[in-house]
């Protein structure tokens, strides 16, 4: 989504472009932004962290939660103790606007973030701690949402987003914060289908390259690799792995990630 109150309606890569990344502890979630940017502005916000500084109008990264994933139409919720969702910005200098997601969710105690200058423009972490996002289990899904502002001249300005709209939540999409429990291999099920055994597998890595070994027998030190297996997904994305039945038994199975 691009606002042009000014300019910038065909943004060439070089003028706007980022990649974004998330991953998540039992702390916290850590969003990196690597932003291709050909000129960065500070021009209205300023180089000095102080109270209400407009980072809209400069270069800066907007994350934004909707942790009770109301949905709502007129932005983020006060959600007390000490859970503060919306937004959350850095500038490529480092500087924030205090104003969200409160002026209570305090940086370097409530939320962290830090802010680099690259050949090709710059990069933002963030480091949000899961007791600020209210988030105490694996497989929690939120509402979110990001965004980055591109500011190269006076009166040019766009405002890059994710999905959706910012302070819009019904507009955003969806970030999961996975267990490391699935990030186990596992066959869910076995199945025979005419002259093929399908396996269903849960897979920490389901586009990874996974091995269908066999063996006539238990315990066993040698298992050799079936030939002719196709891996196809399956349903809530699992991978199914398909291979001509076995011409005598018994025969054990069992699926590596290498
Ligand atoms: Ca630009
Ligand atoms: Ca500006
Ligand atoms: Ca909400
Ligand atoms: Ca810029």
């Amino acid at each position: 989504m691009v606002y042009i109150p000014g300019a910038d309606d065909d943004l060439p890569v070089t003028d706007l472009e980022y990649k974004a990344y998330a991953v998540h502890d039992n702390d916290a979630v850590y969003l990196a932004i690597d932003v291709t940017d050909e000129k960065i502005s500070t021009d209205t916000a300023g180089e000095v962290q102080m109270p209400g500084l407009s980072t809209w109008d400069d270069d800066s990264v907007e994350i934004f939660f909707d942790l009770d994933n109301s949905k709502a139409f007129g932005g983020a919720t006060v959600l007390g103790n000490g859970v503060f969702e919306g937004q959350y910005t850095l500038t490529p200098i480092g500087t924030y606007y205090d104003g969200s997601p409160s002026v209570e969710a305090l940086k370097g105690v409530h939320w962290f973030a830090g802010a680099s200058l690259t050949p090709t423009g710059y990069q933002v972490e963030f480091k949000i701690p899961k007791s600020t996002l209210g988030i105490t289990q694996d497989n929690t899904s939120v509402g979110f949402h990001l965004a980055v502002n591109d500011d190269d001249m006076v009166g040019d300005y766009s405002h890059v987003g994710w999905t959706g709209q910012a302070h819009h939540e019904y507009t955003y999409g969806t970030l999961t914060l996975l267990s490391s429990a699935s990030g186990n291999l596992v066959i869910n099920s076995i199945k025979l289908n005419v002259n093929s055994l399908e396996l269903s597998l849960t897979s920490p890595n389901p586009p990874g390259t996974h091995v269908v070994q066999q063996s006539s027998s238990l315990p066993t030190t040698q298992w050799s690799p079936v030939a002719n297996v196709t891996f196809a997904t399956g349903l809530g994305g699992t991978v199914i792995a398909t291979f001509p039945k076995p011409s005598s038994s018994p025969a054990f199975y069992r699926v590596v990630l290498p």
